[in-house]
């Protein structure tokens, strides 16, 4: 299953104790304080990783605790400091503070790392607090505590092209056919439960990637068939491929109909998503009923349309070429990488 948000807990690890320790010496009478100083605890890591691409392996694991420090020794000697922990997460994962809820970071690109819970400092040994006044100090102070909070992972699904499109369109027997990804395709609506990722070979060394996301309906911004939260995972892509069903059931949307549908339901959802560039894939035109419609459709949408048919393989060469030419002059926006194999 593809694991788009989780949360865990992380802890970091406890400062140890400074050491109330006298030197003591054969031959060597009242030895100053000689008690050294803990180590710092700890601290959690949360850090961006190319080789991941999904957050089910931290979800699985869901805690994360740093090592205590160690606590001083005799002879001065300093506590060890306690081991780092580093949660490897996908890059395009936002990383929040569960309880308020405020957004700590956006991993972008793969390195970039934040600190989560911070160590607690080491605590002072006797012998930090000697002074020319005070030559036999019996003072030490405790290690601090490890900070400790509850985080919200979030991924955004980093792909360049995002497909959508009604429920049945084609959209999952799209991917499947053009990328890596298996994904579930069926003959009832709403087959897609998740979104998924696949990368598209262009035969180049230049390939993108491409989500499918849930169909959407008429009043999905309301909460009408699996809503349009999902839409959050195409947010991001450099383009919208319209999957249209070229041939519907009696009682159905009709093509150009269904285009405008899926558009505005995109509108609802954010005005940057619809006036993201898109292309228009007019599916199943194996189908008797499908050419008939094809004039209506371009004319509805006025982009380009490939006409296709997902199950027989025709048009699909043409189409990978168009959307490959169509990324080269939609580059990706500087901010960040928008395709995983870009980096
Ligand atoms: N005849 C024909 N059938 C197709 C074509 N492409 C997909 N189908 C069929 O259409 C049905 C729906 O396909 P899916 O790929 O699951 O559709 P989807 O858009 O992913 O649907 P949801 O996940 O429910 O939104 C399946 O029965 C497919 O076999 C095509 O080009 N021609
Ligand atoms: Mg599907």
């Amino acid at each position: 299953m593809f694991k788009d948000e989780c949360e865990i807990l992380v802890r970091a690890g406890k400062g140890g104790n400074g050491l109330l320790c006298f030197r003591r010496e054969t031959h060597v009478p009242r030895g100053g304080p000689d008690g050294g100083d803990g180590g710092d605890g700890g601290s959690v890591f949360v850090e961006a990783s190319m080789s991941l691409n999904t957050l089910t392996g931290v979800a699985f694991k869901r805690r994360f605790s740093a090592g205590n420090g160690m606590p001083g020794g005799p002879n001065n000697r300093g506590g060890k400091d306690g081991r780092d922990v580093f949660v490897k997460v996908p890059v395009g994962t936002q990383v929040y503070d569960r309880d308020t809820g405020f957004l700590l970071r956006d991993l972008k690109a793969a390195g970039d790392q934040v600190c989560v819970a911070r160590g607690g400092r080491g605590g002072f040994g006797n012998k930090h607090f000697a002074s020319s006044v005070d030559q036999a100090p019996r003072k030490t102070t405790n290690g601090g505590e490890g900070e400790q909070r509850k985080l919200r992972l979030e991924l955004k699904l980093i792909a360049d092209v995002g497909l959508a499109g009604l429920p049945n369109a084609g959209k999952s027997t799209l991917l499947s056919r053009l990328s890596n990804a298996r994904p579930k395709i069926a003959d009832y609506p709403f087959t897609t439960l998740t979104p998924m990722l696949g990368i598209v070979d262009t035969g180049d060394f230049s390939g993108f990637v491409m989500a499918d996301i849930p169909g959407l309906i008429e009043g999905a911004h309301g909460g009408a068939g699996l809503g349009d939260k999902f839409l959050r995972h195409i947010e991001r892509t450099r383009a919208v491929l319209h999957v249209i069903d070229m041939d519907p059931p009696e009682g159905l949307p009709r093509p150009a109909e269904a285009f405008l549908i899926v558009k505005e339901e995109l509108g609802k959802y954010s005005p940057e998503l619809a006036s993201k560039p898109f292309l228009v894939v007019a599916n199943k035109m194996d189908l008797t009923g499908a050419k008939k419609n094809l004039a209506k459709l371009k004319k509805a949408c006025g982009a380009q349309v490939f006409p296709v048919s997902a199950a027989t393989g025709e048009g699909l060469k043409k189409l990978v070429n168009g959307i490959a030419e169509f990324l080269r002059e939609h580059p990706p926006v500087k901010q960040g990488s928008s395709s995983i194999l870009d980096e």
